[in-house]
Protein backbone atom coordinates (compact mmCIF):
# COMPACT_ATOMS: atom_id res chain seq x y z
CA UNK A 1 0.00 0.00 0.00
CA UNK A 2 1.19 3.58 -0.72
CA UNK A 3 0.36 5.45 2.18
CA UNK A 4 1.83 8.13 1.45
CA UNK A 5 -0.26 8.56 -2.24
CA UNK A 6 -3.76 7.37 -0.32
CA UNK A 7 -2.96 10.42 2.19
CA UNK A 8 -2.51 13.30 -0.42
CA UNK A 9 -5.35 11.56 -2.80
CA UNK A 10 -7.42 11.76 1.00
CA UNK A 11 -6.22 15.58 1.66
CA UNK A 12 -6.81 16.52 -1.57
CA UNK A 13 -10.42 15.09 -2.46
CA UNK A 14 -11.94 14.50 1.22
CA UNK A 15 -12.20 11.10 0.32
CA UNK A 16 -9.96 7.92 -0.85
CA UNK A 17 -11.33 4.76 -2.40
CA UNK A 18 -9.25 1.22 -1.68
CA UNK A 19 -10.62 -1.46 -3.27
CA UNK A 20 -9.34 -5.12 -2.02
CA UNK A 21 -8.03 -3.75 1.34
CA UNK A 22 -9.20 -6.71 3.12
CA UNK A 23 -9.17 -10.34 3.28
CA UNK A 24 -12.52 -11.91 1.50
CA UNK A 25 -12.36 -14.39 4.66
CA UNK A 26 -12.91 -11.56 7.36
CA UNK A 27 -15.70 -9.67 5.17
CA UNK A 28 -17.99 -13.11 5.15
CA UNK A 29 -17.01 -13.39 8.99
CA UNK A 30 -18.44 -10.08 9.76
CA UNK A 31 -20.61 -9.74 6.85
CA UNK A 32 -22.63 -12.75 8.57
CA UNK A 33 -22.28 -11.54 12.06
CA UNK A 34 -23.65 -8.22 10.94
CA UNK A 35 -26.79 -9.98 9.20
CA UNK A 36 -27.11 -12.32 12.48
CA UNK A 37 -27.37 -9.27 14.54
CA UNK A 38 -30.10 -7.26 12.76
CA UNK A 39 -31.90 -10.00 11.45
CA UNK A 40 -34.43 -9.32 8.46
CA UNK A 41 -36.32 -6.66 9.82
CA UNK A 42 -34.79 -4.69 12.98
CA UNK A 43 -36.73 -1.89 15.01
CA UNK A 44 -35.81 1.92 14.02
CA UNK A 45 -33.23 3.13 17.03
CA UNK A 46 -33.99 6.51 16.18
CA UNK A 47 -36.72 9.27 17.41
CA UNK A 48 -39.84 9.54 14.35
CA UNK A 49 -38.75 13.41 14.84
CA UNK A 50 -35.08 12.52 14.06
CA UNK A 51 -36.16 9.56 10.97
CA UNK A 52 -39.17 12.13 9.62
CA UNK A 53 -36.66 15.77 10.18
CA UNK A 54 -33.35 14.05 8.85
CA UNK A 55 -34.57 11.64 5.93
CA UNK A 56 -31.77 9.41 7.60
CA UNK A 57 -32.98 5.22 7.94
CA UNK A 58 -30.35 3.65 9.70
CA UNK A 59 -30.45 1.59 12.61
CA UNK A 60 -27.00 1.76 14.74
CA UNK A 61 -24.94 -0.95 16.24
CA UNK A 62 -21.21 -0.59 17.95
CA UNK A 63 -19.93 -4.41 18.15
CA UNK A 64 -17.40 -3.67 20.16
CA UNK A 65 -19.20 -2.18 22.82
CA UNK A 66 -20.38 -6.05 24.06
CA UNK A 67 -16.30 -6.97 24.61
CA UNK A 68 -13.79 -8.79 22.47
CA UNK A 69 -15.25 -9.49 19.13
CA UNK A 70 -14.34 -10.30 15.47
CA UNK A 71 -14.56 -6.41 14.61
CA UNK A 72 -11.34 -6.02 16.76
CA UNK A 73 -9.48 -7.83 13.83
CA UNK A 74 -10.24 -4.91 11.56
CA UNK A 75 -8.42 -2.34 14.19
CA UNK A 76 -5.35 -4.50 14.65
CA UNK A 77 -4.08 -4.65 11.02
CA UNK A 78 -1.14 -2.98 10.68
CA UNK A 79 -1.92 -1.77 7.24
CA UNK A 80 -4.53 0.28 8.49
CA UNK A 81 -2.73 1.68 11.05
CA UNK A 82 -0.47 2.87 9.08
CA UNK A 83 -2.56 3.93 6.76
CA UNK A 84 -4.44 6.05 9.52
CA UNK A 85 -1.27 7.59 10.68
CA UNK A 86 -0.06 9.18 7.54
CA UNK A 87 -3.04 10.81 7.34
CA UNK A 88 -4.35 11.97 10.75
CA UNK A 89 -0.79 11.94 12.28
CA UNK A 90 1.08 9.65 14.82
CA UNK A 91 -1.33 10.04 17.39
CA UNK A 92 -4.70 9.54 16.22
CA UNK A 93 -7.31 8.04 18.46
CA UNK A 94 -9.61 5.47 17.82
CA UNK A 95 -13.03 6.84 17.97
CA UNK A 96 -15.57 3.51 17.63
CA UNK A 97 -17.08 0.92 15.43
CA UNK A 98 -20.20 1.26 14.60
CA UNK A 99 -22.19 -0.96 11.94
CA UNK A 100 -25.54 0.70 10.07
CA UNK A 101 -27.99 -1.19 8.91
CA UNK A 102 -30.66 0.11 6.22
CA UNK A 103 -33.73 -1.97 5.50
CA UNK A 104 -34.54 -2.80 2.02
CA UNK A 105 -37.06 0.49 0.12
CA UNK A 106 -35.89 3.18 2.83
CA UNK A 107 -34.46 6.25 2.13
CA UNK A 108 -30.75 5.78 2.77
CA UNK A 109 -29.20 9.09 4.42
CA UNK A 110 -29.56 12.45 3.36
CA UNK A 111 -26.50 15.00 2.54
CA UNK A 112 -24.70 15.62 6.05
CA UNK A 113 -21.74 16.74 7.22
CA UNK A 114 -20.89 14.19 10.31
CA UNK A 115 -19.34 17.26 12.52
CA UNK A 116 -19.40 21.03 12.57
CA UNK A 117 -17.02 22.39 10.12
CA UNK A 118 -17.18 25.61 11.84
CA UNK A 119 -13.68 24.75 13.19
CA UNK A 120 -11.61 23.66 9.63
CA UNK A 121 -9.52 21.17 11.46
CA UNK A 122 -11.64 19.53 13.75
CA UNK A 123 -12.93 16.84 12.66
CA UNK A 124 -13.55 12.84 12.57
CA UNK A 125 -12.42 10.25 9.99
CA UNK A 126 -14.83 7.74 8.68
CA UNK A 127 -12.92 4.96 7.87
CA UNK A 128 -16.01 2.47 6.36
CA UNK A 129 -15.47 -1.07 5.37
CA UNK A 130 -18.16 -2.95 3.04
CA UNK A 131 -18.35 -6.82 3.22
CA UNK A 132 -20.86 -7.13 0.20
CA UNK A 133 -21.06 -5.46 -2.81
CA UNK A 134 -22.99 -2.10 -3.18
CA UNK A 135 -24.03 -0.82 -6.84
CA UNK A 136 -27.04 0.25 -8.50
CA UNK A 137 -29.15 -3.38 -8.42
CA UNK A 138 -28.66 -2.94 -4.71
CA UNK A 139 -29.33 0.60 -4.65
CA UNK A 140 -27.49 2.61 -1.44
CA UNK A 141 -24.37 3.61 -2.81
CA UNK A 142 -22.43 6.04 -1.08
CA UNK A 143 -22.10 10.15 -2.84
CA UNK A 144 -19.59 12.26 -2.22
CA UNK A 145 -18.67 15.71 -3.52
CA UNK A 146 -14.95 15.87 -3.89
CA UNK A 147 -13.10 18.71 -2.25
CA UNK A 148 -15.93 20.07 -0.04
CA UNK A 149 -13.95 19.27 3.50
CA UNK A 150 -12.31 22.41 2.20
CA UNK A 151 -14.96 24.43 1.72
CA UNK A 152 -16.63 24.58 5.39
CA UNK A 153 -20.62 24.27 5.89
CA UNK A 154 -22.68 21.96 3.33
CA UNK A 155 -25.25 24.87 2.05
CA UNK A 156 -28.68 25.10 3.13
CA UNK A 157 -30.99 22.97 0.63
CA UNK A 158 -33.21 20.35 -1.10
CA UNK A 159 -31.49 17.22 1.76
CA UNK A 160 -32.28 15.08 -1.37
CA UNK A 161 -30.97 17.02 -4.32
CA UNK A 162 -28.15 16.11 -6.74
CA UNK A 163 -25.46 18.50 -5.97
CA UNK A 164 -23.40 19.44 -8.92
CA UNK A 165 -20.07 17.78 -9.01
CA UNK A 166 -20.99 14.88 -6.75
CA UNK A 167 -19.64 11.26 -7.37
CA UNK A 168 -21.28 7.94 -6.79
CA UNK A 169 -19.49 5.31 -5.16
CA UNK A 170 -19.72 1.47 -5.34
CA UNK A 171 -17.88 -0.06 -2.73
CA UNK A 172 -17.23 -3.43 -3.61
CA UNK A 173 -16.92 -6.60 -0.72
CA UNK A 174 -13.29 -5.98 0.92
CA UNK A 175 -13.59 -1.84 0.12
CA UNK A 176 -12.44 0.59 2.32
CA UNK A 177 -13.66 3.95 1.79
CA UNK A 178 -11.68 6.83 4.04
CA UNK A 179 -13.85 9.94 4.03
CA UNK A 180 -13.40 13.26 6.00
CA UNK A 181 -16.09 14.20 8.31
CA UNK A 182 -16.79 17.67 7.06
CA UNK A 183 -16.72 16.13 3.37
CA UNK A 184 -20.64 16.50 1.72
CA UNK A 185 -21.93 13.24 1.69
CA UNK A 186 -25.03 10.41 1.43
CA UNK A 187 -26.33 7.49 0.66
CA UNK A 188 -28.84 6.83 -1.84
CA UNK A 189 -31.86 5.22 -1.67
CA UNK A 190 -31.44 1.22 -0.55
CA UNK A 191 -33.67 -0.52 -3.88
CA UNK A 192 -32.31 -3.95 -3.66
CA UNK A 193 -31.67 -5.76 -0.43
CA UNK A 194 -30.85 -3.91 3.18
CA UNK A 195 -27.38 -2.42 2.73
CA UNK A 196 -24.54 -1.48 5.71
CA UNK A 197 -21.46 -0.35 6.13
CA UNK A 198 -19.17 -0.74 8.97
CA UNK A 199 -17.09 2.63 9.95
CA UNK A 200 -13.98 2.56 12.49
CA UNK A 201 -14.67 5.68 13.42
CA UNK A 202 -10.93 8.04 14.61
CA UNK A 203 -9.86 11.50 14.79
CA UNK A 204 -6.62 13.58 15.01
CA UNK A 205 -4.76 13.68 18.34
CA UNK A 206 -6.83 16.89 20.77
CA UNK A 207 -10.53 16.29 19.00
CA UNK A 208 -12.82 15.53 21.65
CA UNK A 209 -14.74 12.26 22.08
CA UNK A 210 -18.10 14.17 21.39
CA UNK A 211 -17.05 15.62 17.96
CA UNK A 212 -19.74 13.74 15.75
CA UNK A 213 -22.56 14.53 18.42
CA UNK A 214 -24.01 17.00 16.41
CA UNK A 215 -24.39 16.36 12.56
CA UNK A 216 -25.00 19.06 10.16
CA UNK A 217 -28.15 18.11 7.15
CA UNK A 218 -29.02 20.78 4.41
CA UNK A 219 -32.79 21.70 7.32
CA UNK A 220 -30.97 21.56 10.41
CA UNK A 221 -28.39 21.01 13.21
CA UNK A 222 -29.01 17.74 14.62
CA UNK A 223 -27.96 16.84 18.29
CA UNK A 224 -27.99 12.54 19.17
CA UNK A 225 -27.04 12.73 22.63
CA UNK A 226 -29.74 15.43 23.34
CA UNK A 227 -32.05 13.70 20.72
CA UNK A 228 -33.21 17.25 19.35
CA UNK A 229 -32.80 19.96 16.75
CA UNK A 230 -29.67 22.37 17.26
CA UNK A 231 -29.99 24.95 14.59
CA UNK A 232 -33.13 25.15 11.57
CA UNK A 233 -31.82 26.05 8.55
CA UNK A 234 -34.34 27.33 6.34
CA UNK A 235 -33.96 26.77 2.74
CA UNK A 236 -37.57 26.94 0.72
O1 LIG B 1 -22.50 4.01 4.89
C1 LIG B 1 -21.90 4.81 4.17
O2 LIG B 1 -21.50 4.49 3.05
C2 LIG B 1 -21.65 6.22 4.65
C3 LIG B 1 -22.08 6.35 6.08
C4 LIG B 1 -21.86 7.70 6.67
O3 LIG B 1 -22.35 8.69 6.24
C5 LIG B 1 -21.01 7.79 7.85
O4 LIG B 1 -20.62 6.75 8.36
O5 LIG B 1 -20.75 8.90 8.30
FE1 LIG C 1 -21.73 10.42 7.43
Amino acid sequence: MNYTQFAAEFWEQGYVVIDNAFDPALMDELDELIVAHFGENPDFWHSDEFLARSKTEVIPWFPQNDGPSAFDAVDRLESLEELTRAILGRDWNALYCMVMFSKQGTVGQAWHQDCSPDVSDRFNMNRLVYTRDIDATTGGQTVVVPGTHKEGELPPGDPWADIEGQVILEPQKGTLVLLHGHTWHRVLPVTGSYRFSTNYRAMPAGTPEDITDVCVYRNMRYCFSTGSVVEERAWR
